[in-house]
Order: C-alpha cells, then structure tokens, then sequence
C-alpha cells in the first residue's frame, strides 16, 4: 500500500493532525452549544461598577427635514471628542445614538443624501475605559425611510449588537456589552446592504482606554475616512443620490475626512503649534478602499498600527496602512510652523476630494528646517 517508509510516516502524520483538528472543532462547537443554552455561569461583572453618566454624545439628534433645496451641514468636528478618562475605574455607561437620514452638503453646491448616526460623519466619538459596561440605545429618527442598527467592533456578541439593535423608523433598541480589550474601534450601521449604509455616512468610532488611560498629549482630533458613490460624475452641481452600482463595483466617486469635500481642509483643520504633540484618532469606514494615511511634512513619532493599544507603538512612521473598518493612533511632535497636509498616500484621491490641514503655527525652527530663502517664510501668526 505504502511505496515506503516515508509515505507511511507522512500518512500517519495527517491523521495524527486530522485527529486532533476533530477534537479542536469538536470542543470548540460544543462550547458554543453550552453557551447557547445557557448553561454555564454568567460572565464575571467588573467589581462594583457604580452608575454613571457620561456626558451626552455631541451632534444634533431628531434633525428636522431640511426644507426643499436646503442641505445640512453633517461634517464632524475634528475636535468633537471627549475629553480623556484618566484613572478613574470601571463604570456603568450609557451611549445613545440616534439614527437620523439628512440632505447633507457633500461639495460647494453639491447635495447628497446622507445616513447618519446623530446627524454627523463621522457618527459621535464614544469613549469609555475597559471593564466598562456599555448601554446602547439606538433609536432610529421616526422620519427615517430605512431600518438601521450599529455594530461596534469593540463588541464580543452576535453581529457586534447588529441584530439587538435592529430598529425601524421610531423604534428605540437596547443592548449591554462589557467593554473587554482596549483598542480604537469603529462602529458603523450593519442593516443591508451593509455597504450602502457605510458609505452613505453611518459609522463612527468608539474608543476602548486601556487601564490608566493613554499618555497625556496636546491635542487629540477624529478623523475618519469613508467613500461616497454617487449617481453623478465628481463635481456634479445640485443634489445627487447615491449609486448602489458603483458601491458593488468600488468605484467611488468621492473620497472624504469627515464626511465632505474640504472638511477637514477649507471648514475645519486641524490646528497645533510649535513643539505640541498631536494625536490623531484616525479610522478608515471604507467600505471597499484602504488607506495609506499620511501627513505631508511630518513624522508619525509614535504608532499604534491597527488601533492595537495593548502593545507598544512604533515609531518613526511615514505612512500607515488601514484597512477598511480598521483604525490606527498615530502621534506627531509638530516642530516646525507651516501648513501641512493630510491625505491617502493613494494620492489621486486628493483628486476626488481626500484632504485635510494641520496649521502649525509658532515661531520658525531653523535647526529642523531652514530654506534658503527664510524671507519667503513669514513666521506663522497664532
Ligand atoms: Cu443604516
């Protein structure tokens, strides 16, 4: 049967492995059935956890419908984010997010119908600590045409709370979730097709501190970026509607920070001054590109790649590659003053509306950069 010896050793090398691939999947299935039926013991509660309120989540909620011809402004504040947590222990938290459909401004003159959770995009910054116990409520804007519901990748349970959160047009849906592993996570709304309600604006992302927090910095900022399909080329004037199409196909026609062409660029840069330290929160919602995020004229010193904030960063990082519903912590020292640029080093986006600033402002730093004509290097104002 065996034409040697190495044949039976090879044979019998499979079936040891297949053997204990059997058990592995055995055991594995029959733990999820015990879990099933609820038969083993609760999952431990943090110690104590006392009641707490967490300040109430920024953006609007119940947007009325804009009147005929008119679009909201759905950018997202690059600084709209909670403040740290510091030191303090596990708690009781309370999240809500409302579901809201809006006719938002996507271009100068441009309108596109966007879905948002709390009439922004990106959706509200959560912050909490881990060994927190998170309450979500979703409720979904009686105006709504469509069903949503979230999935936060920070979530351990079914559809990360996709299908505990299904809500119709004015229905309010709950679920609790304990906040098990430190990362910078996002959220986004999962009803089908998926792909369609990410790109039309509902995700967002939910910070996970680690016990102690993060190391304190100057200044921190959201930022996310997402796709828009339309059914008009780029640059197309008037309200546009979105291409479920070219969403199938991952053809965008825009690319955006926070929700819009010139967001974070022309409405709100982002700003720090000499010798801070800025840290930026950045995910990618996709939903179909990467991104090779990066800044013109600096260094990332410190990165914590993939979001993973239970391990060291990196640091002396050009550029940092997220995927789609990924995310990633990156820091810089600003050293010098200047205007510097944001953007996917898949540089033809900036092209299709992918840019953002970083003003720098403060005295000029001619031991890291000189030019040879200073003259034409006005110091920067504050
Ligand atoms: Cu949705």
């Amino acid at each position: 049967m065996f034409r040697n010896r190495n044949d039976l050793v090879l044979v019998g090398g499979v079936i040891a492995v297949a053997i204990v691939l059997g058990f592995a999947w055995f055991t594995s299935e029959a733990a999820t059935a015990v879990l099933a039926t609820g038969q083993t013991a609760a999952p431990p509660r943090p110690s104590s956890p006392a009641d707490y309120t967490a300040p109430p989540l920024s953006g609007t909620t119940a947007t009325p419908a804009p009147k005929a011809g008119t679009a909201v402004d759905i950018v997202r504040d690059p600084t709209d984010l909670p403040a740290p947590i510091g030191t303090r222990g596990p708690r009781r938290i309370t999240v809500d997010l409302v579901t809201e459909e809006v006719t938002g401004t996507l271009a100068n003159g441009t309108t596109f119908p966007y879905w948002t959770f709390n009439g922004k995009v990106p959706g509200p910054f959560i912050r909490v600590r881990v060994g927190d116990l998170v309450t979500v409520k979703l409720k979904n804007d009686v105006a709504s045409m469509m069903m949503h519901n979230v999935d936060l990748h920070a979530v351990m349970g079914p559809g990360g709370g996709a299908q505990a959160t299904q809500a119709g047009p004015g229905e309010t849906k709950t679920f609790t979730f304990k906040a098990t592993t430190p990362g910078l996570y996002v959220y986004h709304c999962a009803t089908m097709p998926h792909a369609e309600h990410i790109a039309n604006g509902m995700y967002g992302m939910i910070l996970v501190e680690p016990d102690g927090g993060l190391s304190k910095v100057d200044r921190e900022y959201y930022v996310m970026q997402g796709e828009i399909y339309t059914d008009e080329p780029f640059g197309t004037q008037g309200p546009v509607g979105d291409s479920y199409a070219k969403i199938v196909a991952e053809t965008p026609d825009y690319f955006v920070f926070n929700g819009a062409v010139g967001a974070l660029s022309e409405q709100k840069p982002l700003k720090s001054k000499v010798s801070e330290t800025v840290r930026i929160f950045f995910g990618d919602a996709g939903p179909n590109k990467d991104s090779a995020f990066h800044a013109i004229g600096q260094i990332f010193d410190k990165v914590y790649p993939l979001a993973d904030l239970s391990d060291a960063p990196m640091h002396g990082v050009q550029t940092i590659l997220v995927p789609p519903g990924g995310a990633a912590v990156v820091e810089m020292k600003t050293l010098v003053p200047g205007r510097f640029t944001l953007v996917d080093h898949a540089i033809a986006r900036v092209e299709k509306g992918l840019a953002g600033t970083l003003i720098v402002s403060g005295p000029k730093n001619e031991e890291i950069f000189k030019a040879a004509d200073t003259a034409a290097m006005p110091a920067m104002e504050h």
